[in-house]
């Protein structure tokens, strides 16, 4: 749809718009609505569940332990809800959100297959026109952006793509009633947490797979399992508790860390430990030491006990070598969680190529030019992963004063006050932003505490007769400086990350969430809020009351 015929789109009004359907935007939806705020949820998918709507590729799961990867603002639902694995499926976590969509009613203020488009500040009264690619128009106060930090794919420019004779696939946008592999011969370009977890099961199903590897990645094994009634019935009786704990965590995740140096103890209780937290399964091994991503030679040790491990699985000690990851500290990428990944290249019909030592030079019609040789394949899957934390939100036209667009306002990498708000975007709050703890934590306990943090600040606005506030540019930059100086004292700058955007031609090298921890972050964000939202100044909205009036009057047919 046009500009133009997007102006001209009839116009609905509500408290908040929501954009994003998938756990953030499903918990804001029912905490405003409980909040007695009129809200309407636009999402792009046909369906709820957002990440877990679109990433369906063979093996997708969630590296969080399911009792930890779910909401906990209602009891009930807790009860109720019987995960069937320890670490969930995502067509379970799929089935999750929709069931939690139709047990709180709240479908009928989602709208789908609505993508947004624009996002446009009328100063004059302080209210966000919202536009979609389907041609409506939303007017709101509050505008909460929920799109996700994982949900534009990348796909990378490799010439003769469009010539390709056989299919080919992304991860994340993986059609919805599966990919029969049966027979065919398939590369996979990618070996992150979405390649490690797909590699197996295609290699499985198909008659051969090449394995095109950029930069090897740290796995630890999941040992998952079924999760039986007893413990089961332990893990709901104890979800209370260990929420608690995981709020105040580093990471989110239930697993204490160990708040000992790597260095500190003697090579024989360092095995141990890391013996330890790999036999645990998943991502417990990041808190094996407290200074594993901040002294390199702490984080050295936790290297070479992968190396070992890697070695250990790999029969063939030339494929071993190139799965070593190298060059960049442990931890620094995202440590991914594999079921049987290092074990596939031990069968005879998965061959492992190191793309440093010949490029990938194109897609032929007929398979992939890899150096001067042609590999025949009938299917290629892009594991190439995102354009992550701004992607989606650049991707929409956000005007906010003066016009300006977010997309200049972020020219040079994000700039929020606390991951939740941008200085001249009054009433625009982003879920699990660039500048908060985000995806370097368990994303759902990240949420809520953003979306519950939201409600409360809205409330609060409200209940002065602000109506609306925005984050100051003082206190946005003392925190852009101070997420920076965080990130600075760690390792995680030392590798090409998405979390760096260095997987994206052209994106600023700008460390974007903040790796001061989940329980301190909270806590700084609560205390922003006691201060009476240190950092924000109240906008006055002069059209609120009359608005408000304009809804309220009786129809008369
Ligand atoms: O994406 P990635 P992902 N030629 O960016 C390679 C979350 N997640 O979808 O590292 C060749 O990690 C690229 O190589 P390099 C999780 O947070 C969670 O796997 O850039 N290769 C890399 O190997 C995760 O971290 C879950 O050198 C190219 C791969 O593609 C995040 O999503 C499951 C290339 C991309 O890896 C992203 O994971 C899945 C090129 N031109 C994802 N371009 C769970 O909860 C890129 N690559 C389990």
């Amino acid at each position: 749809m046009t500009q133009d015929a997007q102006q001209q789109a009839p116009q609905q009004e509500v408290d908040v718009v929501v954009v994003g359907a998938g756990f953030a935007g499903l918990h804001a939806l029912h905490e405003l609505r409980g909040r007695g705020l009129s809200v309407r949820v636009l999402e792009a998918g046909h369906g709820v569940g957002g990440t877990w709507y679109w990433n369906r590729y063979p093996g997708a799961r969630c590296d969080v332990e399911s009792t930890d990867y779910q909401f906990s603002f209602s009891e009930d639902l807790v009860r109720e809800w019987r995960w069937s694995e320890r670490y969930p499926r995502q067509e379970e976590l799929l089935r999750y959100l929709d069931h939690v969509a139709d047990r709180f009613d709240l479908r009928r203020d989602i709208s789908l297959g609505r993508r947004v488009v624009s996002a446009v500040l009328e100063e004059e009264d302080v209210t966000w026109t919202v536009a979609t690619e389907q041609g409506e128009r939303w007017r709101a106060r509050w505008l909460i952006m929920a799109t996700g930090c994982l949900s534009v794919p990348r796909l990378p420019l490799v010439p003769g793509l469009e010539d390709f004779r056989g299919d080919w696939y992304h991860t994340a946008s993986w059609p919805a009633d599966g990919v029969d592999f049966t027979g065919e011969r398939v590369a996979v370009v990618g070996t992150g947490s979405s390649g490690i977890q797909s590699i197996p099961l295609i290699a499985e199903q198909a008659a051969g797979l090449l394995v095109l590897q950029r930069t090897a990645n740290y796995s630890v094994p999941a040992f998952n399992h079924e999760l039986g009634e007893e413990e089961l019935e332990r893990l709901q009786q104890d979800f209370a508790a260990r929420r608690e704990f995981t709020r105040s965590s580093a990471l989110g995740l239930a697993a204490p860390a160990d708040p000992r140096s790597a260095l500190a103890v003697s090579e024989e209780e360092r095995r141990t430990q890391y013996e330890t937290r790999w036999r645990m399964g998943g991502l417990p091994m990041i808190g094996a030491f407290a200074d594993l991503m901040v002294d390199r030679a702490a984080n050295e040790t936790a290297a070479a006990f992968f190396h070992d491990k890697i070695r250990a699985k790999v029969d063939d000690p030339e494929t071993a070598e190139k799965l070593l990851p190298r060059g960049y500290p442990w931890g620094a990428k995202r440590v991914c969680v594999d079921s049987g990944y290092y074990e596939t290249f031990n069968r005879s019909d998965v061959t492992l190529i190191d793309l440093n030592e010949q490029p990938l030079r194109g897609i032929t019609p007929r398979g992939v030019l890899v150096g001067e040789t042609e590999h025949e394949v009938d299917a290629i899957v892009f594991a190439t992963g995102f354009d992550a934390m701004t992607g989606a939100l650049m991707a929409i036209d956000i005007r906010g004063r003066d016009g300006r667009s977010l997309r200049q306002a972020w020219s040079a990498g994000p700039k929020t006050y606390l991951g939740l708000a941008v200085a001249g975007f009054p009433g625009l709050f982003t879920v699990t932003g660039p500048g908060s703890p985000s995806v370097l934590s368990n994303m759902v306990v990240s949420i809520e505490q953003h979306v519950e943090w939201i409600a409360d600040a809205i409330s609060w606005s409200r209940e002065r007769g602000t109506e609306v506030f925005e984050a100051t540019q003082e206190a946005q930059e003392a925190w852009v400086e101070h997420v920076n100086a965080v990130a600075d004292s760690t390792l995680f700058t030392e590798a090409n990350s998405w979390y760096l955007g260095a997987n994206v031609p052209g994106k600023p090298r700008v460390f974007m969430p903040y790796a001061g921890g989940v329980g301190a972050y909270r806590q700084k964000c609560d205390e922003v809020a006691a201060a009476g939202y240190e950092g924000f100044r109240a906008v006055p909205a002069p059209g609120a009351e009359r608005r408000r009036a304009d809804r309220s009057a009786p129809v008369v047919a």
